[in-house]
């Protein structure tokens, strides 16, 4: 059993398998972040270039993600903990138009599991639900996610309305066509491609 398993499992969308795999990975030892990232996440590359060069279509590309999500719930609770005490509210979303969640709820989900108060909007959220709803729960940050080209402008849109809005939230964005760069240009206060990364740029924000 190797990483490479849960990798072709996820690809051939065999939940059982995944699930299987992950679990046998896990009690032989195998990193947990080995696990995420050159398994369950580098599958999720190898169906994004599939679908690129017109291999898969989107019914396959979305059992891909099923997959891949039923093996994240079997490693969830082996991410990250340290919610002993809350360290803040994090309000996460994926931006309006973009139905992409993969990548958000794995945030979510180590944002949660680093001590932090997590209210997940979705995905297709609109600028003003996230004002709203940062104004509401009194936010610390809020995290956009987009995975489309289209859909980064509405970022910007977001970004630019939380400013506007006065209320003390910071706000960072990620998804894979995301790039630090960009985060600069619409005046975000951070950006980061991993999950990991997210937490470190949330504590960094939330102690300043
Ligand atoms: C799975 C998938 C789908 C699934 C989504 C299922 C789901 N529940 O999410 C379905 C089938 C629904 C889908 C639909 C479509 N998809 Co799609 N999809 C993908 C795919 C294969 C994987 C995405 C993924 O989950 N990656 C794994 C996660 C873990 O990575 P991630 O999201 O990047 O997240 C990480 C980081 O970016 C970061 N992060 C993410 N969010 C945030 C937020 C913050 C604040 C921070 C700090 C960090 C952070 O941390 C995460 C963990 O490391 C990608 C290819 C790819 N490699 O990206 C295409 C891809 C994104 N899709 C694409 C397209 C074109 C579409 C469709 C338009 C197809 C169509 N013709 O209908 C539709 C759009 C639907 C819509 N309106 O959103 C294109 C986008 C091209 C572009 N330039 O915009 C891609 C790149 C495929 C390709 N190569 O062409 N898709």
């Amino acid at each position: 059993m190797s990483v490479t398993d849960i990798l072709e499992a996820v690809v051939v969308f065999n939940k059982v398998a995944v699930v299987e795999n992950v679990k046998t990975a896990i009690d032989s030892g195998i990193s947990i972040d080995d696990i995420l990232n050159k398994g369950l996440i580098k599958a999720m590359d190898v169906v994004g270039e599939k679908f690129s060069s017109g291999e898969v279509f989107v019914p396959e590309m979305l059992m891909a993600a099923k997959a891949m999500q039923e093996g994240l719930e079997v490693l969830k609770p082996h991410l990250e903990s340290d919610a002993l005490m809350e360290k803040g509210t994090v309000i996460i979303g994926t931006v309006k138009g973009d139905l992409h969640d993969i990548g958000k709820n794995l945030v979510a989900m180590m944002v949660e599991g680093a001590g932090f108060n997590v209210i997940d909007l979705g995905v297709d959220v609109d600028t003003d639900k996230f004002v709203s709803e940062a104004q509401a729960q009194n936010a610390d940050v809020v995290c956009l996610s987009a995975l489309l080209t289209t859909t980064m402008p509405t970022m910007a849109k977001t970004v630019d309305a939380l400013k506007e809005s006065g209320l003390k939230a910071k706000t960072i964005i990620g998804g894979a066509p995301v790039t630090d760069a960009y985060a600069q240009q619409i005046g975000a206060d951070g950006f980061s491609d991993n999950a990991p990364g997210a937490v470190e740029l949330i504590r960094k924000l939330v102690a300043a």
